[in-house]
């Protein structure tokens, strides 16, 4: 019998293949030198960087899975496992990256005109120019199918009208996509550019959670484009949830790598502590946790795993993507809870990662789809039944 490695039960790492090692290695050197020793300043503070983005862009994590126009096309799993090692340090770190890759990137290279490929992406992928994705409004957040957003027709293009809100980046975003209602009542994807008149993107203030990643609204108020800024290749509802695909199956990943931190510090800070004359980790419920962690965790990335070489092979059905982001969201923030609690006082303060992980997975678990909602995408696969 082989012995068990503990912190990779089920030996994930042989299952990969040597570039997505080096991959995932050039994002792990990155986190953990880059992005670890500002993180904790910038959640006090309540600061994005937008340096990072260039940053992520010299690296090539931007975008990844693009063939060409300055990407270099990596495999889903690699973006998976670039989620994994983000996410490891913050979640709002890799919700930078997951917007601009997944949200911005992805429906301009899939649905957009060659010109407008040609024009956004190589920019988008040295992280020159930052995206943001606007489809939440706040009338319309689990029911995106509602929006009020409006694209009328005028002389030669579009005058957008709306707001859109909870949108990650658009305060510091050079570029727009959003998602509005033509005369028709159609749902069309139109890419906007800072400085056109009429387009604001005031921040919202006071977050709990997710503070190193930068929130607004983006507020359109006639913003009169050209016909060239519509996406052309898609439309309906399947424009914006094709995009919210292939976020939230990073996310599925990411998640797990802020429950990994949550589970080794708990098990660093256990071992060290001592109460009653022994370590805490020397107790029965002590230990129940960690396994419980363990457990999760490792069956979780099992399942990323998957997904990824499905989503590869070009077999991937939306509902799975559904499954895993639910099911990481959820696991990771119950492994960030009891960590919390494992840590004792000492859980509460931001010399430990856990209280800052913790909150921020509670936002994880309700963008691109609340814990609930994915439920109900499930429900529906097994009974025919929508219960929205
Ligand atoms: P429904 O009738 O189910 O579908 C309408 C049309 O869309 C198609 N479709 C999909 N296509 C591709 N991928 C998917 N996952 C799809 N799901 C549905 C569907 O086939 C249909 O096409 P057609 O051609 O027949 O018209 O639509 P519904 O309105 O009943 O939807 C219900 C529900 C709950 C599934 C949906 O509205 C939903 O997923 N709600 C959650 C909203 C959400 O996830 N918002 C995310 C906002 S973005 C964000 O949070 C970014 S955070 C980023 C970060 O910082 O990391
Ligand atoms: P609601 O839809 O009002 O839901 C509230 C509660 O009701 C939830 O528990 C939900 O599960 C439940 N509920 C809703 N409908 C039902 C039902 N039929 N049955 C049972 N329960 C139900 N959006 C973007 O477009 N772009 C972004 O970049 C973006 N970034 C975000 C960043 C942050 C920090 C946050 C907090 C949000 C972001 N979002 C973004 C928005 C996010 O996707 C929405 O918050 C999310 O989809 C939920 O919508 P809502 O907040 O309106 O909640």
């Amino acid at each position: 019998w082989a012995k068990l490695d503990w912190t990779d039960p089920f030996l994930l790492e042989q299952q990969l293949t040597d570039e997505q090692r080096m991959v995932r290695d050039s994002a792990h050197q990155y986190a953990q030198a880059k992005l670890l020793p500002r993180v904790r300043d910038a959640f006090q503070k309540e600061q994005t960087d937008p340096e990072i983005f260039r940053e992520m862009g010299e690296l090539g994590l931007l975008g990844s899975t693009i063939d060409g126009y300055g990407c270099p096309g990596v495999d889903y799993v690699s973006y998976g496992l670039v989620a994994r090692e983000v996410e490891r340090v913050d979640s709002g770190y890799r919700s930078m990256l997951s917007v601009q890759s997944s949200l911005v990137m992805y429906p301009i290279h899939a649905f957009g005109s060659e010109a407008q490929r040609e024009k956004y992406l190589p920019k988008l992928a040295t992280g020159e120019w930052i995206g943001c994705f606007g489809l939440t409004e706040p009338d319309y957040g689990s029911d995106p199918g509602g929006m009020v957003t409006r694209a009328r027709t005028v002389e030669g293009g579009y005058s957008l009208t709306g707001a859109k809100m909870w949108i990650s980046n658009s305060p510091i975003a050079d570029v727009f996509v959003v998602w509005a209602k033509t005369d028709d009542g159609v749902i069309r994807g139109f890419v906007l550019e800072k400085g056109m008149p009429g387009l604001s993107a005031p921040k919202i203030e006071g977050k709990l959670s997710l503070r190193a990643s930068i929130t607004g609204e983006i507020v359109m108020e006639d913003v009169v484009v050209g016909e060239d800024a519509m996406l052309p290749g898609v439309e309906g509802l399947k424009g914006p949830f094709s995009c919210l695909n292939n976020a939230r199956y990073g996310i599925a990943w990411g998640a797990l790598g802020a429950a990994e931190t949550c589970w080794h510090a708990a098990r660093d800070y256990t071992m060290e502590r001592k109460q009653f004359n022994r370590p805490l980790a020397a107790n029965q419920l002590i230990q129940l946790k960690l396994a419980d962690m363990q457990t999760e965790i490792s069956l979780g990335l099992q399942g990323c795993h998957r997904a990824g070489v499905l989503m590869d092979a070009g077999q991937i059905a939306p509902e799975l993507i559904s499954l895993i982001k639910r099911n990481s969201c959820g696991k990771s923030l119950e492994v960030a809870r009891k960590a919390r609690d494992m840590l004792g006082g000492n859980g509460i303060s931001d010399e430990y990662p856990v209280m800052r992980h913790m909150m921020n997975l509670e936002v994880v678990n309700t963008y691109e789809g609340t814990h609930d909602i994915h439920a109900l995408i499930l429900g529906r696969t097994q009974t025919d039944i929508p219960a929205f």
